[in-house]
């Protein structure tokens, strides 16, 4: 009898799990453009025509390589609107008794999976360098989860820029050489981009028709959408930009919203490009002497060490991992993060190219959009909702870990040491955009003070009780309580003042 073979919109591999399992001969796929996954978040209108436009080539793929594909598109009528109630419709229509699909990554999904009414078989997702047994060997016992010794780990095991036993280079980490602040000019025109031909033209129609309202620019739409054009986007990235990947990792600046950023983290999610390829790429421009081992050394540590770390966290922590609050903040997610208007420039220009492109680089997520809502005290679930649904690389696999753990600190610390707050002078130390912004980065009080000059200390202070005691923290209380108190009263009113503005819906 045949079984139903469940390729879901981000395990577009032909080596995905459920399809080494599967049998050509008598097995039968099932792809679905579902409402339920359209709409658990009100994803950018680019996330959901890149998944949409990459199931609909790779269902053909499978077909031309032999599978039977049974593909329902969001407007079939005959749509269940969720993956279990097309496995049922489509178990019932072949007379199916069994399902096996890839672990979906997010926990919702599997849960959803799991209550399905058909028997179905979850096979672990084996597309990435750890399994969930290997980083559970190494996270047991281990007071802290540091990912650099992860990182080494996988670095030893994988042979990935080794020398024999040795670290390629003579060193596991080139980071302090990677924290050049933005330069005057960049020199590529950014990541390949892709016309839309006929498959992708008819769902952006569709999304077009279907989520209007969506946050989010639909056209111009340029991502790759199958694997043969997210492999030249990766040669593109390789040729053109990682040589300075790694001198330019954190910086931002005003007028290019990639610098030498790869942009593949959709590709790699959706599985159109597989890690190690990817790692082995930035290696083989190291040893053509293409590209020096900081930037190669900084990109692999970001896709063997980061991404596969975050992985194993979201899977070990478990399904409450998104509820967590260890901070106990509570403000709901300001207006701005939608796009109402701001006078901080930078956080308008990572909102207006998240808004135009469904893509913003790391430290754009990290140290403006992410360092602004743990500062301003936001409700890290919320938090975590607007990331899941703006990126279109986001799946809550790798988002949660970055936005609950590492950006918002309310795992309470599982994944970074220390909370990713910056005042003003990092932005403006990494990027241009102080230059343009309506607030003086150099104002710490007073008529025209960078807002993360205030609520930088006012962070501090309301969280003084669990900070305070950090090693990596001190320092920054000891300068804190040196001010004087009119100041230090000074600066939390004005702190005070700029949340109650901005909560009661004026332009901040
Ligand atoms: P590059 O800077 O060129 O890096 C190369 C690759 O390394 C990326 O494509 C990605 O696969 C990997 N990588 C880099 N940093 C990380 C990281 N911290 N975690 C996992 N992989 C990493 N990444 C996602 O893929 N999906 C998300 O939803 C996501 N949400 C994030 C939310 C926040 C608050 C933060 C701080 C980071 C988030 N990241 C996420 C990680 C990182 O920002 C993106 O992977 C990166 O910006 C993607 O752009 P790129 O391909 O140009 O990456
Ligand atoms: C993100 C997404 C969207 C927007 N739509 C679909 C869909 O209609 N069908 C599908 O199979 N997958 C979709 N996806 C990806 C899933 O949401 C993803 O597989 C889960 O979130 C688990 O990572």
């Amino acid at each position: 009898m045949s079984r139903l073979i469940l390729v879901l919109g981000d395990q577009l591999s032909e080596n995905v799990a459920a399809l080494k399992e599967g049998d050509p001969a008598r097995d039968v796929v099932v792809m679905a453009e579902v409402r339920d996954e359209a709409t658990y978040v009100r994803h950018h209108p680019k996330k959901i025509a890149f998944v949409f436009a990459a199931m609909r080539k790779f269902a053909d793929r499978l077909r031309a390589a032999g599978w039977e594909v049974r593909y329902t598109a969001l407007d079939d009528p005959e749509n269940a609107g969720s993956i279990c109630g097309e496995l049922l419709r489509h178990a019932e229509e072949t007379g199916a008794a069994e399902v096996v699909a890839t672990e979906p990554g997010e926990w919702r999904l599997i849960e959803a999976l799991r209550h399905c009414p058909l028997k179905v078989h979850l096979l672990e997702d084996d597309r990435f360098l750890a399994s969930h047994a290997r980083f559970d060997r190494w996270a047991e016992g281990r007071r802290a989860l540091r990912m650099e010794y992860f990182y080494r780990e996988m670095r030893r095991e994988t042979g990935l820029l080794m020398e024999g036993r040795d670290p390629a280079g003579g060193k596991w980490n080139f980071d302090h050489e990677n924290r050049k602040p933005a330069p005057e000019e960049v020199t590529t025109d950014g990541p390949l981009r892709f016309a839309p031909d006929a498959t992708v033209e008819a769902v952006l129609d569709l999304v077009a028709r279907e989520f209007p309202s969506n946050f989010g620019q639909l056209r111009p739409f340029w991502f790759a959408t199958d694997r043969d054009q997210a492999r030249a986007a990766l040669e593109h990235f390789v040729a053109e930009a990682l040589p300075r990947f790694g001198d330019y990792q954190d910086a931002m600046l005003d007028g290019d919203r990639f610098l030498y950023h790869a942009v593949i983290s959709l590709y790699l999610n959706a599985g159109l490009l597989a890690p190690r390829e990817v790692c082995e790429a930035a290696e083989d421009a190291w040893r053509a002497g293409h590209a020096p081992i900081n930037a190669v050394e900084g990109f692999i540590r970001q896709i063997l060490g980061w991404r596969e770390y975050v992985r194993g966290i979201y899977f070990r922590e478990g399904p409450d991992y998104v509820q967590r609050n260890a901070l106990g903040q509570d403000r709901d997610l300001p207006a701005l993060y939608w796009g109402a208007e701001t006078r901080m420039r930078c956080v308008a220009k990572a909102v207006e190219q998240t808004r135009d492109e469904a893509y913003a680089h790391h430290i754009q997520r990290l140290m403006v959009t992410g360092n602004f809502a743990l500062l301003a005290g936001v409700d890290p679930h919320e938090v975590h909702e607007w990331y899941l649904a703006v990126y279109a690389d986001a799946y809550e696999w790798v988002e949660a870990p970055n936005v609950i753990g590492m950006s918002q600190f309310a795992d309470g610390g599982i994944i970074a040491s220390k909370p990713y707050v910056s005042s003003g002078a990092y932005i403006s130390r990494m990027s241009d955009h102080c230059r343009a912004c309506a607030y003086s980065v150099t104002k710490k009080t007073g008529n025209g003070a960078c807002p993360f000059n205030l609520l930088y200390w006012h962070f501090l202070d309301r969280h003084r009780p669990r900070f305070e005691r950090n090693p990596r923290m001190a320092q920054t209380y000891r300068t804190w309580d040196r001010m004087d108190e009119d100041r230090r009263s000074t600066v939390l009113k004005e702190a005070q003042d700029f949340l109650d503005r901005m909560d009661a819906g004026e332009t901040v």
